[in-house]
């Protein structure tokens, strides 16, 4: 019933192979020029490490840490070890690069495969990935999970909506792997074609790369007539197959067996309390040509507490609920845009799309929503247009504390990025 035994380790199993890889790793980092230093300076080694717990010890690993050490600063092998690179999308900035050995290669897309399987993917479904390739992981590297599956895997690539049917239908295509936006964006495309998404033989989407609430998921859902399961990874942990929902779908399985997960208090460093959010920090143990030690991924969740009833001792994480610097604060205000999503996912008159945008007004901020709404309902009289404006507003300012300013919009009339979604935008003069 498990793709790899390791899917099987207890917490005590997981925790000695922890202490293990964890001293191996800070062994192979310590050849990379970045930790060679990092290392020396913070005084701790190998010898140092006699339970998980003791990765406290260690220092925490930025993205500006990356980006000061690009592109090979932290390579632990020559560059006739390495096999592959990457680099991250940039959602926050300049990118930084990622490299593979070829066992990295491989640990990764068991990871995957192991990821896959879990949901309920078998080697009898035909796969296609309907995400970016490229640099950016999501394509490659859920591509190579697929295979080492045993999947018939259709390299898709992300756009081209008419092309993207044709295959699924073409050739009876099974499982998908979609960016939770484009996914909504693709069932409106089908629509305007006459064709009901759920006439597609799709039985299974497999959905993440970017922040999306519960509300999202079951839309997609209900639109395919699947299921989606919340895939969570990132490229400086290799890519996606990280962190996975099984069919119980509470929460994610981290693999503990590959990655060490802390969840910290983003200010002070000290790990909250198991249930209460934090940002997640995580270690790879597996990685040889660039091992990566207690990396701040600026991603926001918490571990769910409790044992999930699949029998996995894998802890679970919760879905994302947005980044550290994804925080808007408006009129003093914290505010995620995963907390305007939740609200417009979960009303049915809303389409597929919305953006948030920020404006100044002299010396105030202005937070406005726009907001497609369905096809059906846009063709309705003004005053029901009206009450469902204020309706948005009144959710809206009882879950945020303030109020935005809400703009109605036609279906199809927001922009569409074929990778991840841009969810605000921030037009305020830059002082
Ligand atoms: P970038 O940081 O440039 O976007 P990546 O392509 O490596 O680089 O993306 C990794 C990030 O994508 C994660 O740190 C996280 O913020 C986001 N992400 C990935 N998967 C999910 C998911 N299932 N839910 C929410 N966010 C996700
Ligand atoms: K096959
Ligand atoms: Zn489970």
């Amino acid at each position: 019933m498990h793709f790899d035994p390791a899917e099987a380790l207890s917490r005590e199993e997981i925790a000695s192979l922890q202490t293990a890889r964890l001293r191996e790793t800070i062994e192979r980092a310590a050849r990379s020029p970045f930790y060679a230093r990092v290392l020396a300076e913070a005084g701790v080694g190998p010898d140092d490490i006699k339970s998980p717990q003791d990765i406290r010890r260690l220092p925490l690993t930025t993205k500006q840490h990356l980006r000061a050490s690009y592109p090979y600063g932290l390579v632990t092998v020559p560059i006739a070890d390495l096999v592959r690179l990457h680099a991250s999308s940039g959602t926050t900035g300049s990118p930084t690069a990622v490299f593979y050995t070829e066992r990295d290669i491989r640990t990764w897309a068991s990871l995957m495969a192991r990821c896959m399987h879990m949901a309920g993917v078998r080697r009898e479904d035909v796969f296609q990935n309907m995400s970016g390739y490229g640099l950016f992981t999501g394509g490659l590297g859920i591509h190579y999970g697929a295979e080492a599956l045993g999947c018939l895997t259709i390299p898709a690539g992300a756009g081209n909506s008419r092309r993207q049917v044709k295959l699924i239908r073409d050739f009876s295509v099974s499982v998908v792997h979609i960016i939770p936006s484009y996914a909504l964006h693709f069932a409106d495309f089908l629509q305007s074609e006459g064709i009901s998404p759920a006439s597609l033989p799709i039985r299974i989407a497999l959905i993440g790369a970017e922040p999306h609430t519960e509300e999202t998921r079951r839309r997609i859902e209900g639109l395919y007539g699947c299921r989606a399961f919340n895939s969570y990874g990132l490229s400086e942990m290799n890519g996606p197959g990280v962190a996975f929902e099984c069919t119980e779908q509470q929460g994610m399985h981290l693999w503990e067996d590959a990655f060490i997960a802390e969840i910290l208090d983003p200010n002070t460093f000290e790990p909250v309390p198991d249930g209460e959010l934090g940002e997640l920090v995580l270690t790879t143990l597996t990685r040889e040509g660039m091992p990566v030690i207690r990396y701040r991924t600026r991603d926001l969740t918490r571990f769910i507490p409790g044992q999930c009833a699949c029998g996995r001792a894998h802890r679970r994480i919760d879905r994302i609920a947005g980044r550290t610097d994804d925080m808007l604060i408006i009129k003093g205000v914290n505010i995620y845009p995963m907390q305007v999503e939740q609200i417009l996912m979960g009303m049915p008159e809303v389409g597929s799309n919305y953006l948030i945008e920020l404006t100044r007004d002299g010396h105030m901020d202005q937070f406005t929503v726009k907001v497609e709404i369905t096809e059906d309902f846009f063709v309705e009289d003004m005053r029901a247009l009206n009450a469902l404006r204020g309706r948005i507003v009144t959710k809206l300012r009882d879950e945020l504390l303030i109020t935005p300013r809400v703009e109605l919009v036609q279906h199809g009339s927001l922009p569409v990025t074929e990778g991840k979604a841009q969810r605000v935008s921030d037009l305020r003069p830059k002082d």
